[in-house]
């Protein structure tokens, strides 16, 4: 059984692939605090990403890292830079030191957030962040890029949508990801044999509410087990399609987009 280090271990995402993943890998969960509930095969190792001292004594030893860690929603300059670009910058050197050769990185579908609803994009676009969360999750990506080609680590960036039981809303009918799906994808960035550096979304089958092309993931053998579409009844029911914020329902990055900006709809930049 393969030992694979999961930061950010005890956050929503790490919780759902604990439990989907169980069996399949030794964990060494990672957090800034201990992991209380700790099954068999499972071992808590806290560690603060900003310490690269602390990391580099979480990463030895181990197959493959689940690198969720992360301030993963928009925060302070300071928030961002500690942990998720120090953090994941710690990370990726220190897994080059220690040989490691494998790394899932989870980015962020706010990575893109400024792309229309109306835009379909794929894997290879050019990166709109709509946060400084969102441009630390381009950084992670770039970073990743970097230790593929200069010292061959290899990566699998996931864009990730929304991992939960159910989409919540319109805008998850695009991007919600089932925790099963979210877990196949994991476990392909983690064993398939020819990824160097591949970016795929995080998404479930969410035909025909998606606003991404995810055939990168389909070429990397992705077979979604889940649809958003089946909610769509639900959704519908029970949230109203316009949010009261035109410029959070006009981008892909939803209310990420007005954070700090207002919402104005005037402003230039609709398109
Ligand atoms: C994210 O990247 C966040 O981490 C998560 O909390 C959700 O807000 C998600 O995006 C989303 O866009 O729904």
């Amino acid at each position: 059984m393969k030992t694979v280090l999961m930061t950010g271990a005890k956050g929503g995402i790490g919780t759902f692939l604990r439990k989907e993943l169980k069996g399949k890998y030794a964990f060494r969960l990672s957090d800034l605090g201990d992991v209380a509930d700790l099954a068999a095969n499972e071992t808590s190792v806290p560690a603060d990403l900003s310490d690269f001292e602390a990391v580099r004594q979480a990463v030895k030893g181990v197959e493959g890292v689940i690198h969720l860690g992360a301030f993963s929603v928009e925060g302070s300059w300071q928030t961002i830079q500690e942990a998720n670009i120090i953090g994941t910058y710690n990370l990726y050197q220190a897994a080059h030191e220690a040989g490691v050769k494998r790394i899932v990185f989870a980015s962020s579908n706010h990575a893109v957030g400024f792309y229309a609803r109306s835009d379909t994009i794929d894997h290879s676009v050019y990166p709109k962040p709509d946060t400084r969360y969102g441009v630390s999750k381009v950084f992670g990506e770039s970073l990743a890029s970097l230790y593929a080609d200069k010292y061959g680590i290899e990566s699998l960036c996931i864009r990730i949508g929304n991992v939960a039981d159910r989409p919540v809303d319109h805008r998850r009918l695009a991007i919600w990801i089932s925790p099963r799906d979210m877990a196949q994808l994991t476990e392909l960035g983690l064993e398939h044999p020819a990824i160097r550096f591949e970016i795929v979304y995080g998404m479930s089958d969410n035909v025909p509410h998606a606003w991404w092309d995810n055939s990168n993931a389909y070429r990397l053998g992705y077979v979604p087990m889940d649809r958003s579409d089946d909610f769509t009844e639900e959704v519908f029911k029970n949230c109203p399609e316009d949010t009261g914020d035109p410029r959070a329902d006009h981008y892909q990055g939803g209310s990420f987009v007005s954070t700090e900006s207002g919402g104005d709809p005037t402003k230039p930049d609709m398109e």
